[in-house]
């Protein structure tokens, strides 16, 4: 599965939710699909977007948080899933896009490639519910059964390394950091 097909086909379960991405591909492939001001995309802080998911769920449990993440990204930040998993917030579903690659700066292999598996380090750090999916159809359930179970949960979604063209967009970093910050205080 592509990236952008498999953001595709969870948009609408993102679309009212908090949504927090990594930088690099994934939002600019989200932004395609269409920005909304309750999506966050959290530029040059590889790791840091499930800690900025955690603060979040933590200090709004009334809202539901989904983390947009990359194997690259979690990587650089294992200490991430442990403390994901210490505080164990049940509004987060982590769900990390593994292409294998850290494909926004050229594409060089991450760990992933040679055997390290994302969804096994997060159930042992403590994450209660992990899985990898490698079908579209098998990630919107996974999704949605996290979602529905009000759990902590880390999905790993085996992806194709391809991007966009260009991941640079037209939202200014500003522009989204206030927006998003609005938006939280208004809902
Ligand atoms: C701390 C840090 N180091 C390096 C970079 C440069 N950088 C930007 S995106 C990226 C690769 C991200 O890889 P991954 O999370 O796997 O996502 P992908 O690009 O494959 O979608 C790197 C190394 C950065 N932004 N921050």
């Amino acid at each position: 599965m592509t990236r952008l097909d498999a953001l595709n086909a969870v948009y609408d379960r993102l679309a009212d939710r908090v949504v927090v991405t990594i930088m690099g591909a994934v939002a600019a492939e989200l932004q395609s699909i269409g920005h909304r001001p309750n999506f966050f995309y959290l530029q040059h802080a590889m790791g840091l977007a499930s800690s900025m998911g955690l603060g979040i769920a933590l200090s709004r449990p009334d809202r539901q948080v989904i983390v947009l993440d990359g194997d690259g990204s979690v990587l650089m930040n294992l200490g991430g899933l442990t403390t994901l998993a210490r505080y164990r917030p049940k509004n987060l579903v982590h769900v990390v896009f593994d292409n294998e690659s850290l494909l926004s700066v050229g594409g060089f292999p991450t760990a992933t490639s040679t055997g390290s598996d994302l969804a096994a380090i997060a159930h042992a750090a403590g994450v209660p519910h992990t899985c990898t999916v490698t079908e579209i159809e098998a990630l919107v359930v996974a999704v949605n059964d996290a979602i529905a179970r009000n759990e902590l949960a880390t999905i790993v979604a085996k992806v194709e390394a391809v991007g966009p063209a260009a991941f640079v967009t037209d939202l200014g970093l500003l522009e989204n950091r206030f927006e998003f910050q609005r938006w939280l205080r208004q809902h």
